[in-house]
């Protein structure tokens, strides 16, 4: 069972407990159990096998919860949750996610009017019911029709690539009007978290109204949902929504420490502010009414004494803690990443040749790189059996022979098949450079017939690393079920790599595990898995994902030169 399913539990628990009226103590103690579950590297099913003391060592778990944990674990049950699930309909809990609609109207019009479903509410909203109950009124009925047509939308995430790419474009428009001080992106985005759910702009402005025409006038633009004199939120083509604020010069890194987020990271902050006899908010820092800081980020932190944190790391997993101790992680940068040691060519499912492949790495300053095409096993993509592989590797061997500036590494992308064989025999794989290993098929597969494939792939010798360990697809469908913890074990054992796949719907490894990872002492190697020569440019979402993980230069194999990459290799 994965740790985000056990979490889910907890979730469910908490919604249910607050429409059921429950002591706010208590559901926020479940909220906070399933966060620290949704966030923790290791396996929580591995825990609750070795008993209740070791998950109650984990924060915020006492007895009560990690005996909830082992119950979950053991029969996929929560008592107390089906408990809950019998006596309030599911339609009653997704009404929670109606902005203005809190557990007490949800209860009411459940209680009340026997309504069930969204569908059920809308009927009744128009229908003039609900304006009749109790505490509701025509301007709640009318604010709940507006809330479920935006939960329609709401709740869809966007993958960060096509999220940066809208923001950016808008937000240089926005610096392009003379009336336009400083403007950037905030939020999610701003910390390349790997999918988004709106967009956050920030800029500084003599005269906002030019600011919200320009952008209700956008051509990403297609509605204006809000306006008002410093904030507007408009929908953009692509269905994102889009949080404009207009902010004076001296609040502008404190609304930019402030709508960067993570809320979590926010709240440690407000914290150490109010430690210190200080109040801060999106305004600025102040001591009593006096405004001490806010006119830039760097300021704002060093106002609680810390040193500016860069935003990849402000999700409150410690980077606090390493700020003060002045231990912040010297992060990867793009410029370091030296090869690309995944991609494809027209052999398989690639759009370009051996030769295109290897000139547009060149043009993109790689030293070396890996032309790794399918086994057979993927048909659909014409995957190359033990013959066809043969004579790619010539063709490759004859191309690179003739070129100078950059080494081409004769590699294979071998599917781990569903009966946790590999595709392509020992024989042929000990005559690559460099072999991944891959899980494409049976994804579906229950827990421990997945970790026999991904452990059967670690143990053989010809194995250099695993490719896009959970075969997640971001926004479309979830990962193999894997316990990371046996897997990184191994790998550590066998000196198997671990990749974080650059590919924006994929970045996998996430950057959790890729953090887990690194604890390990496991190198991660950042791909791009291209499929064609501009698919070489996606392996900055890799590095940012790394960045996540709070990965260093050394953590990452592929910033080294290919001798060391290949002593590296030998060495595991
Ligand atoms: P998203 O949009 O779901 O991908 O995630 P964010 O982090 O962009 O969240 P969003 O757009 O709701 O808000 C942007 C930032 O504003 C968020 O990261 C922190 C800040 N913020 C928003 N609401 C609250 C709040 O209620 N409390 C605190 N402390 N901060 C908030
Ligand atoms: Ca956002
Ligand atoms: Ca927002």
């Amino acid at each position: 069972m994965q740790n985000s399913e056990v979490a889910r539990y907890f979730e469910d628990l908490a919604d249910l407990l607050e429409i059921d009226g429950a002591n706010p103590f208590r559901i926020r103690a479940y909220r906070n159990a399933a966060r620290t579950i949704e966030d923790l590297p290791a396996s929580v099913e591995s825990l609750a096998a070795e008993g209740r003391e070791a998950l109650m060592e984990l924060p915020g778990i006492g007895e009560d919860l990690a005996k909830k944990i082992i119950v979950i674990v053991e029969t996929g049950r929560l008592p107390q949750l089906d408990e809950l699930q019998e006596k309030i309909p599911s339609g009653v809990v997704e009404m929670l996610r109606i902005p203005g609609l809190g557990p007490k109207k949800a209860a009411a019009v459940f209680r009340e009017l026997n309504i069930e479903t969204l569908d059920q509410l809308r009927a009744a909203a128009e229908s003039g019911e609900v304006a009749s109950l109790k505490g509701f009124g025509n301007k709640t009925a009318e604010s709940i029709l507006k809330g479920l047509d935006q939960i329609e939308t709401s709740g869809r995430r966007f993958l960060l690539a096509d999220a940066m790419a809208e923001v950016d474009e808008i937000t240089a428009d926005l610096l392009e009007i003379p009336a336009v001080g400083q403007a950037q992106p905030a939020g999610s985005c701003r910390r390349r978290k790997e999918t988004c759910g709106d967009l956050d702009v920030l800029v500084t402005a003599a005269d906002s109204s030019k600011v919200m025409d320009a952008l209700a006038g956008h051509r990403l633009v297609t509605d204006v949902l809000a306006r008002g004199d410093t904030k507007q939120r408009v929908r953009l083509k692509s269905g994102i929504e889009l949080d404009l604020r207009v902010v004076p010069e001296e609040s502008y890194g404190a609304a930019l420490q402030y709508f960067t987020g993570s809320k979590e990271h926010n709240i440690v902050i407000r914290r150490r502010a109010q430690e210190r006899g200080l109040k801060i908010n999106e305004y600025g820092v102040f001591r009593d009414d006096e405004r001490i800081a806010g006119a830039t980020e760097e300021d704002v932190y060093a106002a609680v004494d810390l040193p500016w944190i860069t935003p990849e790391l402000r999700e409150n997993r410690g980077e606090i803690e390493l700020a003060e101790n002045d231990k912040l992680p010297q992060l990867i940068e793009l410029a370091d990443i030296r090869g690309d040691l995944h991609m494809h060519t027209t052999a398989t499912d690639g759009a370009a040749s051996i030769r295109e492949m290897i000139d547009a790495a060149k043009e993109r300053k790689l030293k070396y790189i890996a032309i790794t095409d399918h086994s057979k096993r993927v048909t659909m993509a014409n995957g190359l059996d033990a013959k066809r592989l043969r004579k790619h590797w010539k063709d490759i061997d004859k191309v690179r022979s003739s070129l100078s500036g950059i080494d081409v590494l004769c590699g294979i992308e071998c599917d781990i098949l569903e009966d946790a064989t590999l595709d392509l025999p020992d024989d042929v794989l000990q005559e690559a450079d460099w072999v991944i290993a891959v899980l494409h098929y049976g994804l579906n597969q229950p827990g421990e017939k997945i970790m026999q494939r991904l452990l059967t792939a670690i143990r053989n010798p010809h194995v250099d690393m695993i490719g896009h360990p959970s075969g997640r697809l971001l926004t479309r469908r979830p990962g193999a079920e894997i316990d990371y913890e046996t897997l990184f074990k191994a790998a550590a054992d066998h000196g198997v790599l671990m990749e974080i796949n650059a590919h924006p719907s994929r970045l996998d490894l996430d950057d959790v595990y890729a953090a887990s990872a690194k604890r390990h002492g496991i190198p991660v190697v950042i791909n791009t898995d291209a499929h064609s020569t501009s698919g070489l440019d996606v392996m900055q979402y890799g590095v940012y994902q790394a960045r996540r993980a709070g990965l260093e230069k050394k953590d990452v194999a592929n910033t080294r030169t290919l001798k060391q990459f290949q002593r590296l290799l030998r060495s595991h």
